[in-house]
């Protein structure tokens, strides 16, 4: 799994209207709509009395600087009650119990987590990831039903993504680098694996990368629309003059989508 480091996350807390603006213009909702569309809900929620408590966690490769504080402001943006905790790790939980967090948001290097502490349900990132970045794919390309899709990684996001994808009624491919997982993903869900990256995605227009590669510009169809968790992020200038929209941002999208499905376990 990709380790976000401090510069992949720095300005995060800071450019949420720029994020919302350029999501408006390619998928038409705010980060907020997105993430209560993928939770199935179609209205609009009021989450200012979830109590979040996002705590920073010291195991594996330790805290990353600036990620707990990124996680807070995102999940503030959503109308949510949250705060960073003053301890980490086993301190900080009794903390947030203490002060009675809805949710608990934390993060070591394999699991990002989003626990429902009266529902005693957790939200995965990966999911979260797979969810926000499918459903800004569907609305971008306008539906995806009976469309081709191509979704490249068949990793923990890609595996997501294949599932909630064709559960949307596309033609789900799938490719990656390592053949036989994609092989993996055809055998358990129906889906086509390719083996062939480059030509798998010089043919489709609808393409969720969830995986951590850069693709240059002459593979991409002219008016694709591309939803791109994966890091390192980079598209050419021929890649961006011909997609009609390149979806990504480090950390928002499946954050939000998280903290959005996990309020709404004990909201309804
Ligand atoms: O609490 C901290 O500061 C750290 N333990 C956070 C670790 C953050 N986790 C990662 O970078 C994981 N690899 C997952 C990131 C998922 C982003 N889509």
């Amino acid at each position: 799994m990709t380790r976000l480091t401090p510069d992949m996350i720095e300005g995060v807390p800071d450019d949420a209207i720029s994020l919302d603006s350029r999501l408006m213009k390619m998928c038409g909702k705010t980060v907020k709509q997105m993430s209560l569309e993928g939770a199935g809900v179609d209205h609009d929620v009021d989450f200012s009395k979830v109590k979040v408590a996002v705590i920073p966690i010291t195991s594996g490769m330790g805290v990353i600087g600036g990620f707990s504080k990124s996680v807070d402001a995102i999940i503030k943006r959503l109308g949510m009650d949250s705060y960073v905790t003053k301890d980490a790790d086993v301190l900080g939980f009794s903390e947030a119990i203490d002060d009675g967090a809805d949710i608990i948001m934390m993060s070591d290097d394999p699991l990002f987590m989003a626990y429902n502490t009266h529902t005693r349900q957790y939200t995965n990132n990966s999911w979260g990831t797979a969810m926000g970045y499918s459903v800004a794919l569907k609305n971008a390309a306008d539906g995806v039903d009976g469309k081709d899709v191509l979704v490249i990684g068949a990793g923990r996001v890609g595996t997501e993504a294949v599932q909630i994808l064709k559960g949307w009624g596309a033609n789900v491919a799938v490719t990656d680098i390592r053949f036989e997982r994609a092989l993996e993903l055809e055998k358990r869900f129906g889906v086509k694996a390719l083996q062939n990256v480059e030509e798998a995605l010089s043919v489709h227009k609808y393409v969720l990368n969830a995986a951590p590669a850069i693709f240059p510009g002459r593979l991409i169809m002219q008016d694709a629309v591309i939803s791109t968790p994966g890091v390192p992020h980079y598209f050419d200038e021929e890649a961006r003059r011909k997609a009609k929209a390149i979806i990504h941002d480090p950390l928002e999208i499946g954050t939000a989508m998280m903290a959005v499905n996990s309020a709404l376990f004990s909201m309804h």
